[in-house]
């Protein structure tokens, strides 16, 4: 792949870089994406309508099920080729941090260090009363799971639409934004808030944006750089081009 040779020039001198991903990350780890996650009996609903406190008030049972199906979904597969080039980048920035949408886990089960997890992660579990976190529960069950602490009904440990950002996490992935000089957005399809908002105020800040996604996005008219295919295929490219080449 050839790069543009201006990328490949700040892309060697930069010591801060910040990346944001989403669902098209996991897509070549047989994934389906967030807008694309509806399939069998769940294609009646829209996932924003089941990821959200009202829809677990209204139908506990029916949010855990679909909790459980896509944590069954991921169980069965594996971090890819892009996942990994950003475990390679991480090696080589001394100041990389990895902002992510994803609630799979899959970055860091490819090993990467600096991740902030900006919507939770599906395969921890806590109380929706106390807010304990536990180990394990039943799936196979007629009502939802309950905390053995309170009796309070468990759920996912991830954000729902309505619901605030873990605040730490938010500040630090801010804050990464503000100071990157060159901020990644792959596989997102940039319209969920506050996420979507990270590489503007990196640009406000004088970063270089790049994007990867197959697809044009809200985001792609304000790019410095723009590569439309798969993460999987153009991350380790990238990173063979910019990193290995020249370390050799
Ligand atoms: C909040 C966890 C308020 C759960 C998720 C301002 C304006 C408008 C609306 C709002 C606003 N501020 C807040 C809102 C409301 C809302 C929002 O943004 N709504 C949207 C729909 C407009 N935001 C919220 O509710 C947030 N909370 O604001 O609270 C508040 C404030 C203060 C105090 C109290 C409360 C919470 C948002 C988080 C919700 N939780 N996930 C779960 O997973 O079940 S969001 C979820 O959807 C994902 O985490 C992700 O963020 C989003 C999906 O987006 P993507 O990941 O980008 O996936 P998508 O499928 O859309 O796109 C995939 C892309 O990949 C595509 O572009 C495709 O082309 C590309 N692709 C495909 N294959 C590949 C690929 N790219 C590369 N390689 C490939 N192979
Ligand atoms: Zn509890």
């Amino acid at each position: 792949m050839d790069l543009p040779f201006e990328l490949i020039r700040i892309l060697t001198k930069a010591n801060r870089i910040a990346v944001l991903t989403g669902a098209g990350v996991s897509q070549e780890s047989g994934l389906r994406t967030f807008r694309d996650a509806q399939s069998g009996l769940w294609t009646q609903y829209k996932p924003e309508d089941l990821a959200s406190p009202d829809a677990f008030a209204r139908d506990p049972k029916l949010v855990w099920d679909w909790y459980a199906w896509r944590r069954e979904a991921i169980k069965c597969v594996r971090p890819n080729a892009g996942h990994y080039a950003l475990v390679e980048m991480e090696k080589k920035i001394d100041g990389f941090t990895l902002i992510t949408q994803n609630v799979d886990g899959l970055h860091r089960m490819a090993g990467s260090k600096n991740i902030l997890e900006l919507h939770g992660n599906i395969l921890r579990v806590r109380c929706s009363e106390c807010g304990g976190f536990t180990e394990s529960w039943g799936d196979d069950t007629e009502s939802v799971p309950l905390c053995g602490k309170c009796n309070g009904k468990l759920r996912p440990d991830v954000v729902w639409f309505g619901e605030s950002l873990p605040r730490e996490e938010l500040e630090m992935a801010v804050n990464a934004s503000r100071t990157c000089r060159v901020f990644f957005s792959i596989g997102t399809s940039g319209i969920v808030q506050p996420a979507a908002a990270l590489a503007h105020a990196a640009r406000n800040n004088g970063a270089v944006l790049v994007e990867i996604n197959p697809e044009t996005t809200p985001l792609t008219p304000k790019v410095d750089f723009a590569f439309h295919g798969k993460s999987g295929e153009i991350l380790p490219a990238l990173v063979n081009e910019v990193w290995q080449k020249t370390s050799t």
